[in-house]
């Protein structure tokens, strides 16, 4: 999603405007996307700005005419005084800053940033072996494009166990570990360019899926290059324990976001694309794009039965309109037709519905998933599809009924009732209880335990894109505004909470009670890979020029005073950090050699590389330890070879 503003521009607030016709010219100017709605579209917006208007008159409904972005929150505790702890974990995708930002909810504050994609020397991710081999072996690229972080989940709960993110850039989907909050694999899917959404099978995360957006001939090797009916897209099952990926799913059109069911059977995925074109003139062309509906027992089956051709080491199942596969009675995957462009499907908490947003088209399609297997014209599976607003792109759930809508181009986050929208004509904004402006530009939404079948219905954080008159100026590039909204009170309506600076550019959230996580505050040494170098284990072997320097760590020095090694020789440390008291880190830094390990209490790190620059080397603690910290050093001596 792009987005062209003038400068002078400033924010575009639009439901304080009266004069429909002006704000709809403001913000077609700011976003080329609007331009393109057709007349009829905006019509209906300035007749839904006037809907809700008239319901703000109603008793118990705070009107969005009245908000001015800075509602009172006298009656929310929002407050986490200093040394009190958070509910909730906020897991934030960090978009192409490659990592994932911890915060907690909220408070809003950062309390940690887990390194996925790029190297960060804080954490010593990327220097030490195995995080280089691990960056490295997964396709050795030096970023990545995290949109969506999914936390594991058993019997449709979150249990804790992992984080999974997509890397839209480069193909591949990792795993964060959240006994350790570090990243633990790394998969680089062989048929996929662009894996966009990153979602589990529930209940109980049998596989992870990413999400294929952009085409490509498959194998992507210098085939079919200007031959764009040959392009593929695919969805692609990994299995979450191994990271290895078990079957791909081949469709029609492309994909975007997806979300699972609740019960192990269908996943669902987005398609905006299926013109199967290569230009944005192209892609927008028709007036309907499909969700897809896939069977997974079915394709499981036909997987069982040898029904795929394998391609780069994966079987991909044929799930194309015109496959077999799709002929009989049991079609793996449904193609749903919906209004043109849909972005992101969620299903609801129950199980009960698959609602994907409209993006270009001002409503959502409620899909009745049980009707999926009783209808002839999967249209008539569609039992809702309420008016929001002007670009809506994500849907997130509380435990009342109600679904938030976050609609791009309005800069709203819109709330309406489920079952009324199921009751009420298509097209009809009567589901809307509520709306609450936002500073500016939500891509996604979430909500409390939302993508759980027991979302908690208190808090809901909205990712705008756009902060422009938020914050302090810091030059052309502005930051995101993350803002926190109280759910909570039917009555009151939403609460904006708070404003939060973000680095770009998270786009997805995932909320997580802190009952449901259970961090490791030292390591335990058997979960590592490395044995352990205890005190009386320091020692330094050499051999045919490579040196094996073995160290403990611990305040205030290292297991060595003096290391030397010659010129030339291979140099692998091995260095155990042996406190046992939480919270002292220590790093080993080595000058002019680009080396930062961390190590955590009772954890092991390895770093090797070549000593082919003689001279003076003070090994060093960079992580802030105890009184003596700048003591903590030691020499590397590199002798000169004697030509
Ligand atoms: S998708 S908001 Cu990955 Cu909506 Cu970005
Ligand atoms: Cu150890 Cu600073
Ligand atoms: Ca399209």
């Amino acid at each position: 999603m792009t987005q062209t503003h003038d400068s002078d521009d400033g924010p575009t607030d639009t439901t304080h405007s009266t004069d429909v016709d002006l704000e709809i010219d403001a913000a077609s100017e700011r976003d080329p996307l609007f331009a393109r709605i057709p007349r009829r579209d905006f019509m209906k917006a300035g007749m839904a700005a006037g809907a809700v208007g008239a319901m703000g008159s109603l008793a118990g409904c705070t009107g969005i005419l009245d908000r001015d972005g800075s509602v009172s929150i006298d009656d929310v505790d929002t407050d986490v005084a200093p040394g009190d702890l958070d509910e909730y974990y906020a897991f934030l995708s960090g978009g192409h800053s490659g990592e994932v930002r911890v915060y907690g909810v909220p408070s809003m504050r950062q309390l940690m940033r887990i390194p996925v994609f790029s190297k960060e020397s804080a954490r010593g991710y990327g220097y030490d072996d195995e995080t280089r081999e691990l960056l490295e072996e997964s396709g050795g690229y030096t970023w990545g494009d995290v949109h969506h972080p999914r936390v594991s989940q058993t019997d449709n709960e979150y249990d804790g166990r992992w984080l999974f993110v997509n890397d839209k850039a480069n193909g591949r989907l990792a795993r964060i570990d959240l006994t350790y909050f570090e990243t633990d694999a790394i998969v680089d899917l062989p048929n996929q360019q662009g894996t966009h959404g990153a979602c589990a099978l529930m209940p109980d995360t049998k596989y992870i899926f990413g999400v294929g957006e952009f085409r490509v001939p498959m194998p992507n090797d210098g085939r079919d290059l200007d031959d764009p009916e040959e392009y593929t897209s695919v969805l692609s099952a990994v299995d979450p324990e191994t990271m290895n990926p078990v079957f791909d799913v081949l469709v029609d059109g492309n994909m975007d976001n997806a979300d699972s069911g609740k019960d192990g059977r269908w996943f669902f995925g987005t398609c905006y694309n299926s013109e199967e074109a290569v230009t944005e003139s192209e892609m927008t062309r028709s007036d309907t794009d499909y969700v897809q509906a896939f069977d997974i027992p079915a394709i499981e089956d036909a997987v069982e039965n040898g029904d795929y051709e394998e391609i780069d080491g994966v079987p991909v199942v044929d799930g194309t309109k015109d496959s077999s596969l799709n002929g009989g009675d049991s079609p793996i995957v449904h193609y749903i037709d919906v209004p043109s462009n849909p972005h992101g499907v969620t299903v609801t908490p129950d199980g009960s519905y698959a609602i994907a947003s409209g993006k270009l088209d001002n409503t959502c399609s409620v899909i009745d998933i049980a009707r999926l297997d009783e209808v002839d014209d999967l249209t008539d599976a569609i039992v809702g599809q309420p008016e929001l607003g002007m670009g809506p792109l994500h849907t997130r759930y509380d435990d009342r009924g109600h679904a938030y809508t976050s609609l791009f181009i309005d800069s709203q986050v819109v709330k309406w009732d489920i079952e009324r929208a199921v009751d009420s004509e298509p097209g009809s904004d009567e589901a809307v209880v509520d709306r609450i402006d936002v500073h500016y530009s939500p891509g996604h939404l979430n909500t409390s335990q939302s993508y759980t079948a027991d979302p908690r219905g208190d808090w809901l954080i909205s990712l705008n894109k756009h902060s422009m008159d938020r914050f302090l100026p810091v030059g052309p590039t502005f930051p995101v505004n993350d803002q926190l909204i109280y759910i909570g009170d039917d009555e009151e309506g939403m609460q904006l909470v708070k404003d939060t600076p973000g680095h770009p550019e998270p786009h997805d959230a995932t909320i997580v009670h802190r009952d449901n996580i259970e961090p490791a505050s030292i390591y335990d040494p058997d979960d590592l890979e490395l044995d352990p170098i205890g005190l009386d284990e320091t020692g330094i072997e050499r051999e045919d020029g490579r040196v094996h320097v073995k160290m403990y760590n611990q305040r205030n020095h290292f297991g060595h005073d003096t290391v030397t090694v010659e010129e030339g020789d291979e140099v692998t440390i091995t260095t155990t950090n042996i406190e046992s008291a939480e919270n002292i880190v220590h790093s080993l830094a080595i000058p002019q050699y680009d080396i930062n390990v961390k190590t955590a209490p009772q954890e092991t790190r390895e770093v090797t590389f070549t000593a082919d620059k003689p001279g003076v080397y003070w090994m060093y603690c960079a992580y802030f330890c105890s009184a003596l910290h700048l003591e903590m050093r030691s020499r590397l001596l590199v002798e000169p070879t004697e030509d």
